[in-house]
């Protein structure tokens, strides 16, 4: 493989990558498209990927605990057909990326884009799964920030070349598979002498952990279990293991996705799961 950069770099819309169609390097929306609404005050747009479903795992825990407030409706934005580039979806998120959250509770709407800060918003709403002040909020958002900055080097890095780009390439599969090991070696060791990544108390740090590095370990994400000999990383498999079993993280997987006999494609009242 050996390629000399042009002086200027040129759009190569055809290059034959898993998401060619949808990857563009202009911002902006590309079509007029209003965003629905429902009943409650919480409308999500999003849909049932990693990143997504951190949101709707914390939503479904909130309910748990019993507040009521955190009732939601749950949009389906098909990243495949270009939906996060329609003109509503672009007010809420300038990004172009699910998951986007409108709240519509107070005099103003709020919009809040970045799943970690969509975590912590609604966490700091609701008053769970976020300690309050001190070193235990500390520890809870340096874990939280510890998945946003880590996980592109898994999807984006590892996952890109490992299972999407038109050709295996052992430099970077080699240059990531190294990271991504390396991060869950670091899980491990912190989970070797944690039951939860901030000690006793489950947070939005397992929250935004689990979908990617429990996936990882438990369903085989990119096909790359063996590979990268995730079962040696016990204590990361104990730790998703548990969290896996949570009747809210069961459903919270559920919502937003198409193809599995019980995806809930949208959702707007607990009674759809049933
Ligand atoms: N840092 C963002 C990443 C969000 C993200 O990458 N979303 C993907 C799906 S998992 C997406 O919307 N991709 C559509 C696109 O790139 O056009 C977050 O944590 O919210």
């Amino acid at each position: 493989m050996s390629y000399t950069p042009p002086k200027v770099w040129v759009w190569n819309k055809d290059n034959g990558g898993r998401f060619a169609n949808i990857n563009r390097p202009i911002a902006g929306a590309t079509h007029e498209k209003e965003l629905p609404r429902g009943r409650h005050p919480l409308q999500l747009y999003s849909l049932g990927t990693p990143n997504g479903i951190k949101v709707t795992i914390l939503l479904e825990e909130l309910l748990a605990l019993g507040h009521s407030k955190a009732e939601y409706d749950a949009w389906y934005i098909d990243i495949g057909a270009g939906d996060q580039f329609g003109s509503g979806f672009v007010e809420v998120n300038p990004n172009s990326k699910i998951p986007a959250l409108l709240d519509l509770s107070g005099d103003l709407p709020v919009r809040v884009f970045e799943s970690g800060a969509i975590l912590t918003y609604l966490a700091e709403k609701f008053g769970a799964f976020l300690p309050e002040r001190g070193a235990g909020r500390a520890e809870c958002l340096s874990w939280l920030f510890w998945q946003v900055g880590s996980t592109p080097y898994l999807g984006g890095g590892f996952g890109h070349f490992f299972a999407y780009a038109p050709e295996k390439w052992q430099y970077p599969i080699d240059r990531f598979a190294m990271e991504v090991k390396r991060q869950l070696d670091v899980l491990d060791r912190q989970l070797a002498e944690r039951r939860y990544l901030c000690g006793d108390s489950y947070s939005i740090a397992d929250i935004a952990v689990f979908p990617w590095y429990g996936a990882l370990v438990l369903q085989d994400l990119y096909g790359a279990s063996e590979f990268l000999e995730v079962a040696s990383y016990r204590h990361v498999v104990r730790w998703a293991k548990e969290i896996s079993e949570r009747p809210a993280v069961k459903r919270g997987m559920r919502v937003n996705r198409s193809k599995e006999p019980d995806a809930l494609r949208e959702r707007h009242a607990a009674s759809d799961f049933d």
